[in-house]
């Protein structure tokens, strides 16, 4: 069949990239342990703003500076809507100060896109859960402040705090 023909691969790359946040995740719990690596590391839970309060929204999301100048961010929240696409990007105010504000950018001049942009995007399985994974060039500046999830409208709905 045709479209088993097409289907295969495309599970195939799934699959492959669960396995890869399950490595990275991995690594990220050695960095936080072993200071000696040099990678600095913040997390926060997932809330639901206001707009999203309806929902059960929980999570983590974590941010890690690497000692070679790489800056990964890794979200994993629950209780979404099934098979469905989220945006979410580092943003650059607490999640309860104006909700985050606006995206954080390495060059504040610079384009509204990856890789000027940290964009943990990600869509859920049939079960709501979700898993985001950006990895950039360069270090993230202190204003990286919070990890934002946006409804697929665009609207802010869930958002951690990386301290
Ligand atoms: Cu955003």
């Amino acid at each position: 069949m045709r479209t088993n023909a097409r289907e295969r691969p495309l599970r195939r790359g799934v699959a492959r990239s669960v396995a890869v946040i399950g490595v990275v995740v991995m690594g990220i719990a050695v960095a936080s342990a072993d200071g000696a690596s040099g990678a600095r590391v913040t997390r926060g839970d997932v809330h639901a703003f206001a707009t999203g309060a309806g929902l059960d929204i929980s999570g983590d999301a974590r941010m890690v500076r690497t000692a070679d100048g790489k800056t990964i961010v890794i979200v994993h929240v629950e209780g979404l809507a099934p098979n469905t696409a989220y945006g979410s990007h580092v943003h650059q105010q607490a999640c309860a100060n104006g909700e985050a504000d606006g995206h954080y950018k390495f060059d504040p001049a610079g384009p509204a896109t990856p890789p000027n942009e940290i964009w943990p995007a990600f869509t859920t399985n049939a079960a709501g859960i979700g898993n985001g994974y950006a990895s950039v060039d360069g270090t993230a500046g202190p204003t990286a402040m919070a990890v934002v999830v946006h409804a697929p409208g665009g609207a802010k709905i869930a958002c951690a705090d990386l301290a």
